[in-house]
């Protein structure tokens, strides 16, 4: 069906096209408009929700319009494209970031203001979009942010989960999990109810041959789906592109089978299918960093996978290009295994529905697809059981059989004497039951393959895939770095920081280019500006001892070290060494005479985090943090000295308030186990410091910053294995200042010794996998270092300033240039014309 309009009509549509709102005026005048219209509301009953609501949908018209332009404007340069497939997007707020990239956000202050709102409340209305986990989701929120501002043509694709990540509520010191139910109100989707797709499960496969002669294979019965589409628009800093993520949502088919239940009467099982159809995008998975192999999970991701590859390829055709230009219109990203079926599908499409050969068809996969590797941890490492796939996904598992066959002939080719190889790089795990292993799928159906900075790049090369180093060489194993985008964790999280290196560097240009940072070295030494700069530091940790004292209740003193540690709660993550050396200090300061304590310096250690529902050793961590704080923060011997809080659900919107407002944070995962890390790179960005090990980004951070400006400690990834290898063959003993907190809390003094007992006995009687106790003295001994080098401020700020003049490495701008040039082989879109088009107007 024809559905644009006619020619000789367009002349009448452009003349009403909708321009957006340029002035303060005209602001006010569609705020006004949307409370009254849209929203059904009066100036009787405007209150800061209605207000966000108001300007949101305001700011929504001009993001929606440019979004337009946009996605014609890159049909009609029909080049190659890139697809972004993540199963998390953690976004956070939209409403600040739009404001800024649409460049309104003082028409907007200034607007509300008339109308009797302070923007920092209407802002702080919004409900974070919290569908990820942690540092995989926020990942593919920056890239997003990148990929717009630097014109690619370029598309995300997830689900729109009913449920994000659960709210985390702390009670008697227990993490208790509520449903985020967060789409009540959601401004920035645009429900697409005629983009749609039908997605099959289960059922069976019938190979014949037709009367032509021709091999058939057809995938028949089971269950359909269907997927909608729901668009949310991702626009660009400081240019006209508005990209788009695309997330599917589930419903039952609205096939004839349904309505025929309806009619016959059966309106209960009728509404029954329904609702299991829409459990399939109802809730994000809580676990980061360990894999759990159930079949709703399986579900979500073909589902999410099938909807996306056939609307790509539905984009594809509509070029009319032969197959064989597949790869150069389109790249496809794998955020991590979970969307590795795409690659089965692809293959399914193009040789069953399309008819290609297969070998034909497999080199446009291998072209199209590249993978990015999150992790070294076995655990969570994707296998997915043969028998679940066999019964939910028939064909695939017919598809991926006949990829491993091809692929192991391969290899016995080119490595003919070598039996034992076969069995290692196999897609196919022999075990009981029989599993997939996604990641080698992920790594046979791809032509790059990267890690996420230097060392764990390295590391996948020498031990999770070295086989793979082997039979494929190894340029198709990569490094990209992460990095950060700087508008969301610079500017907009620490305006005044970003306001006062922008009057030294005489404009914001370093928003689109980080590395002009390196601009800001010379001030060290201007007295004035380091004065500014330790006024906004202290700013920004008022603002959050007020946040800690409506929170929790306890008062800390702004002038003390914040210490900080956010991130998931996990074990490798080590929190619990963190806790050990608050209670290490709390001894110490307990030995001491009230003359000796008052030498010390004051300190504030915050923790936040979530711990996966299911992780009892994380969440008895979290146990701990807050009956240590209990005791310490009530103890009248140590007052203002060391103050211990756990921030309650921490999130995008939180962070965006804690980082700015930290002198040191922690980044102390066991050497070789944190694949890179970003809040790392968050941190030194807002002036603070970091103590951390030798491990993730951590290590290129100090390269570039420089060593003096670093607190290193604790073994190194190569020495680890030899360790391990001691707790339990060598004469191993327990640091003897660890075990003296160990005895305190063995004694009873934060309670509940019986489940603290486990934390104890992981290192004490079961190997100490994490190698807390062999790192413990180094990182007490920095921790003092640390103090002692904050009581000379002066030297202090020099290392922060010096530190962020250095950053500009670490944003996802460049990152995302490096996918591009080595990856993803794409151009940006060339905007000028538009920009000077906007200028006129
Ligand atoms: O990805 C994180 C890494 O731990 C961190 O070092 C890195 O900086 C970041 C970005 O590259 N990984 C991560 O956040 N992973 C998950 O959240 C995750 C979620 C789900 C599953 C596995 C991992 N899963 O199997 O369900």
């Amino acid at each position: 069906v024809e559905s644009s309009i006619p020619e000789h009509m367009r002349e009448a549509w452009r003349k009403y096209s909708p321009s957006g709102f340029t002035t303060k005026d005209q602001f006010e005048t569609e705020i006004v408009r949307h409370i009254e219209t849209t929203l059904a509301r009066s100036l009787f009953n405007c209150d800061e929700l209605a207000a966000y609501s108001g300007t949101a949908l305001a700011f929504r018209d001009r993001l929606i319009m440019d979004w337009n332009k946009t996605q014609q404007r890159q049909t009609f340069a029909d080049q190659k494209r890139i697809y972004y497939l993540s199963l998390e997007f953690l976004m956070g707020r939209a409403l600040d970031n739009a404001m800024l990239n649409v460049g309104l956000k003082n028409v907007a202050k200034e607007g509300l203001a008339d109308l009797g709102f302070r923007i920092e409340d209407v802002i702080n209305q919004e409900h974070d979009a919290a569908l990820g986990n942690g540092g995989l989701g926020r990942l593919a929120a920056c890239f997003l942010d990148s990929m717009a501002s630097l014109n690619y043509p370029a598309w995300g694709y997830g689900l729109r989960y009913r449920y994000g990540i659960f709210k985390q509520e702390i009670e008697n010191g227990y993490q208790v999990e509520i449903p985020d139910y967060w789409l009540d109100f959601n401004p920035w989707e645009f429900a697409r109810h005629d983009v749609t797709v039908d997605v099959q499960f289960y059922g069976w496969v019938n190979k014949y041959t037709d009367d032509e002669g021709k091999q058939i294979v057809s995938w028949q019965d089971g269950e359909i789906v269907t997927a909608v589409a729901y668009d949310v628009p991702v626009p660009g800093y400081g240019t006209p592109t508005v990209n788009n993520l695309r997330l599917w949502s589930s419903k039952a088919s609205s096939g004839e089978f349904d309505f025929s239940k309806f009619n016959s009467g059966e309106y209960e099982s009728a509404v029954a299918d329904q609702q299991r159809a829409e459990t399939i995008s109802a809730v994000l998975y809580p676990n980061d960093n360990l894999e759990r192999g159930k079949e709703l999970r399986l579900k979500q991701q073909y589902f999410w996978c099938a909807a996306s590859l056939f609307d790509i390829v539905r984009r594809f055709k509509k070029t009319n290009r032969k197959w064989s230009e597949f790869p150069d219109q389109v790249a496809i990203q794998l955020n991590d295994t979970h969307p590795t079926l795409a690659v089965v599908e692809l293959q399914r499409i193009l040789v069953d529905k399309e008819g290609l050969e297969w070998q034909t068809a497999w080199d446009i996969v291998t072209k199209t697809f590249s993978y990015t590797n999150h992790t070294v941890l076995p655990e969570a490492l994707e296998k997915w059981s043969v028998p679940l796939i066999q019964n939910l996904l028939p064909r695939h598992l017919q598809i991926i059989y006949e990829i491993n066959l091809s692929f192991l002939q391969t290899v016995e080719r080119r490595f003919p004497k070598d039996r034992e190889l076969l069995g290692r790089v196999s897609l196919i795990e022999e075990s009981q039951p029989k599993t997939v292993r996604m990641a080698y799928l992920a790594i046979v159906g791809s032509h790059k393959v990267n890690g996420v900075a230097e060392l764990h790049s390295d590391l996948i090369k020498t031990t999770i895939f070295k086989d793979f180093v082997r039979i494929y060489g190894p340029d198709k194993f990569i490094n990209v770095t992460n990095g950060i985008t700087p508008r969301r964790w610079l500017h907009q999280a620490n305006p005044r920081l970003s306001e006062l290196i922008a009057s030294k560097l005489g404009s914001y240009e370093f928003l689109k280019d980080l590395t002009l940072l390196n601009k800001l070295e010379p001030f060290v030494d201007d007295k004035e500006f380091k004065k500014e700069w330790a006024e906004i530091k202290y700013a920004n940790k008022v603002r959050l001892a007020q946040h800690i004292l409506k929170t929790t209740g306890v008062s800390v003193n702004p002038k003390a070290l914040f210490d900080v540690q956010v991130k998931r709660i996990h074990e490798y993550k080590r929190q619990q060494l963190n806790v050990f050396g608050v209670i290490h200090r709390y001894l110490a300061i307990k030995s001491l005479s009230s003359e000796e304590r008052k030498k010390l310096a004051p300190r504030v250690t915050i923790f936040g985090g979530k711990a996966a529902p299911g992780y009892w050793m994380a969440k008895t961590i979290i146990h701990l943090i807050n009956k240590v704080g209990e005791v310490i923060n009530n103890d009248p011997d140590v007052g203002d000295l060391l103050k211990v809080i756990f921030l309650e659900d921490y999130n995008v919107s939180k962070a965006e308030i804690i980082i700015p407002a930290s002198d040191i944070s922690e980044h102390i995962s066991t050497a070789g186990t944190e694949a890179s890390g970003t809040s790392n790179m968050k941190f030194v960005l807002n002036g603070g410091l970091i103590i951390g090990t030798l491990d993730g980004a951590n290590i290129e951070i100090t390269r570039e910053i420089g060593e003096q400006n670093v607190f290193l400690f604790g073994n190194l990834s190569e020495d680890v294995e030899d360790l391990r290898h001691n707790h339990f063959y060598g004469d191993y003993q327990v640091d003897p200042e660890l075990q003296k907190v160990f005895d305190l809390i063995k004694s009873g003094k934060f309670g509940d010794e019986g489940s603290f007992g486990a934390l104890i006995g992981a290192i004490t009687e079961h190997g100490d996998y994490y190698l807390v106790s062999d790192d413990f003295n180094s990182y007490t001994k920095t921790q003092d270092l640390i103090d002692e080098t904050f009581k000379n401020q002066d030297e202090w700020v020099t290392k922060c300033i010096t530190s962020v003049a250095r950053m500009g490495f670490f944003t996802s701008d460049r990152c995302i240039n490096e996918y591009a040039d080595t990856i993803w082989n794409i151009e940006p879109l060339d905007v000028a014309e538009e920009k000077q088009v906007r200028a006129r107007t």
